[in-house]
């Protein structure tokens, strides 16, 4: 009898589908964080959308979480070269903080409770690429992942996936992030291998 049967190298295939280049397949969730963890105390949370020009939008905990809601099951992948497939989150997809938001910029940088930044071009926070996740897993997401909220920006490398998220800041400017000013590649894209400034 053959020891791998069709089922278990479907499998596999998929799997390898899955993977993008360099990267290796883990069960665990690590934590990477590059300072200490920041409570943040959902009556006091707010999450803001600055446009170029100054204008505020700002949410509330109760307010965010009034939005529509949406799960989403995705794979991770860390430019320190694990992924995890089929993560489940539930959160609000970024579109909705844009709605009466009036911008011609096209580049974000994101902000952080704690300091920590990272920038992305406007466009790929829309169109249901990108989601504010209060919950992963059924349970509400933990402070070492980035609770009470984080960015979720599943087709970039995972550091683009901010913790703590606090805010968005629209510029006309490209502005480097924590990571990005250090060396990490500008966009980050781990179907391209995208990882450090160069590739
Ligand atoms: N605020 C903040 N967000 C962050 C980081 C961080 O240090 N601070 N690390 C980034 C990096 S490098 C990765 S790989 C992921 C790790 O998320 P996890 O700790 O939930 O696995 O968060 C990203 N978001
Ligand atoms: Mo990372």
């Amino acid at each position: 009898m053959n020891s791998f049967s069709p089922g278990f190298q479907g499998r596999a295939r998929r799997m390898a589908d899955k993977l993008p280049p360099g990267q290796y397949p883990t069960e665990s969730f690590p934590v990477l964080s590059a300072g200490p963890t920041p409570r943040v105390p959902t009556d006091t949370w707010r999450f803001t959308v600055t446009s170029e020009t100054g204008g505020t939008h700002a949410w509330t905990w109760d307010e965010m979480m009034a939005l529509p809601q949406q799960e989403t099951v995705r794979d991770i992948h860390c430019v320190t070269r694990w992924s995890k497939f089929d993560t489940r989150w539930r959160g609000v997809p970024l579109d909705a903080f844009f709605e009466d938001v009036e911008t011609a910029a096209d580049h974000v940088v994101v902000t952080s409770y704690g300091g920590y930044t990272t920038n992305l071009p406007l466009e790929d926070l829309l169109d249901g690429r990108a989601w504010l996740a209060h919950t992963y897993d059924g349970d509400p997401l933990s402070p070492e992942h980035g609770g009470p909220a984080r960015l979720l920006v599943p087709h970039l490398y995972f550091w683009k996936s901010a913790k703590w998220v606090r805010g968005l800041r629209l510029s006309h400017e490209d502005e480097p992030g924590f990571w990005e000013s250090v060396g990490y590649h500008d966009y980050g894209d781990p179907w391209r291998e995208q990882r450090n400034w160069g590739d």
